[in-house]
């Protein structure tokens, strides 16, 4: 609660004060999942502030800047990405995957509101048509053009495919490394990789694909679990859910022809039409989709306990067990509380005792760590930034539905500031009332 009150900047929340000063799409969307706990009307405002900067093509773009924050703060800044919304408002060009609709329904489940669903479906319904639009490929797979629309920027399983892009030879001066020591981010050659791709992307005018693009499995599920989102919302409006519902259906069974491997769902390389033999945590959420072939998500859950050692607590973001894993890098192997989230809501109906495993381990690594932006998989020990929101959302989400039972006494901070809480029935019963609206 203290995080997320800290980190609201009047109309949405940064993902980490220092670190990330602006606003990040699919950490909004988090971000409102835990508000809907403890403040509804923020998490509405939160959604509907994001999608205020949406473009005419239906693209929410990744960052919002915040004009009071100095250029200096964030690099890659506004003057670099150039380019404002409709709205006026100064944004990058790039998307993140599309986890707003299923934010939007738990906002609505917490706190009934027609009028914001009114509002925000004609505008989530514009974010799935700019992706339909302009890009999918035959097969009816998504495809990412950076990196950084995947949500796991530093993923081993980008390695490959970013051999191919040409560095850029433009001087820069990274930000991210002034907060945080340089073996828990990205390399300077991944940055310089990232910047080319976003220079040529910025040349075409945002619009063509160039030389990384990518099917990735978490962007497609997120765009199918957006549509069974959608046709909930549709059918709360009085309108069609049906057209939603075939969209979803669709989007699994291109899913899994395309990308499983018979043990995990892997990136396919747009390009090459190959797949990335890789093990990122991204190939389970695939959990997520209620369409998905019982014996596929049982083979998922068989590769979950071998190569991620689901039962140990934490879900790695990569797998220890293959190359490229490290555990205190950025997105190359420590868990993050938003994808083990993803696969905790994959795993409930479905293995309800490892789910139960899986929730104990990220609140206990909160309970330990503090908030973090990522934690070691296998010590819990935090990393990155400290404070971080959607780490916070997340487990006030988790609390609420899960309890507090499994954090030891003895925590930290952060173990002392739940307990306060975690005899409430609902933390939102505790709660309202010390947020001001
Ligand atoms: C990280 O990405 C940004 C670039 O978008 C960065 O490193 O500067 C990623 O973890 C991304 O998934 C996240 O949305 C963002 C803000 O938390 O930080």
């Amino acid at each position: 609660m203290r995080v997320l009150v800290n980190n609201w900047d009047g109309g949405h929340t940064v993902p980490s004060r220092r670190l990330y000063p602006h606003q990040w799409s699919w950490d909004s969307a988090f971000i409102a999942i835990g508000n809907a706990r403890l403040s509804p009307r923020r998490a509405r405002t939160e959604l509907l502030s994001l999608f205020g900067a949406q473009w005419h093509d239906g693209r929410v773009p990744h960052i919002v800047f915040n004009p009071q924050v100095p250029e200096a703060a964030y690099f890659p800044g506004p003057a670099f990405w150039g380019v404002r919304a409709p709205s006026g408002s100064a944004t990058s060009g790039i998307v993140q995957p599309p986890v707003h609709a299923l934010a939007a329904w738990k906002t609505y489940e917490a706190d009934p509101d027609l009028g914001f669903l009114h509002r925000l479906y004609p505008r989530l319904v514009a974010q799935q048509e700019f992706l339909r639009a302009h890009r999918r490929g035959r097969d009816g797979l998504i495809s990412i053009v950076h990196p950084w629309e995947s949500g796991m920027d530093n993923s081993p399983a980008w390695d490959e495919p970013l051999r191919h892009v040409e560095t850029a030879n433009v001087g820069f001066v990274r930000k991210d490394l002034d907060a945080i020591c340089a073996d828990e981010r990205p390399t300077d050659d991944d940055y310089e990789r990232y910047i080319a791709l976003a220079l040529a992307y910025r040349e075409s005018g945002y619009l063509d694909a160039g030389d990384f693009q990518i099917e990735d499995p978490l962007f497609n599920v997120a765009y199918a679990v957006a549509e069974h989102a959608l046709a909930r919302i549709a059918h709360e409006l009085g309108l069609d859910p049906e057209p939603h519902e075939r969209e979803a259906a669709a989007m699994t069974a291109a899913l899994t022809h395309q990308l499983f491997d018979g043990a995990l769902f892997q990136p396919r390389d747009a390009r090459t039409g190959r797949l990335i033999r890789s093990a990122s945590v991204a190939g389970l959420t695939p959990l997520l989709l209620p369409g998905l072939p019982g014996k596929v998500a049982d083979t998922l859950i068989d590769t979950a306990l071998d190569l991620f050692s689901l039962k140990d607590g934490l879900l790695p973001s990569y797998s220890p067990a293959a190359a490229g894993f490290d555990a205190a890098r950025y997105w190359r192997g420590p868990s993050w509380i938003n994808l083990d989230w993803l696969v905790w809501q994959g795993l409930k109906d479905r293995r309800p005792e490892l789910a139960t495993g899986l929730a104990d381990g990220m609140l206990c690594a909160a309970a330990h760590a503090g908030l973090r932006e990522y934690f070691d998989p296998a010590t819990g020990r935090g990393h990155g930034s400290r404070d971080f929101s959607w780490s916070a959302a997340l487990v006030l989400d988790l609390v609420a539905e899960h309890g507090m039972k499994s954090v030891p006494a003895a925590g930290r901070d952060i173990g002392q500031e739940l307990r306060c809480f975690g005899e409430a029935d609902h933390v939102a019963d505790r709660v309202a009332d010390q947020v001001p609206a």
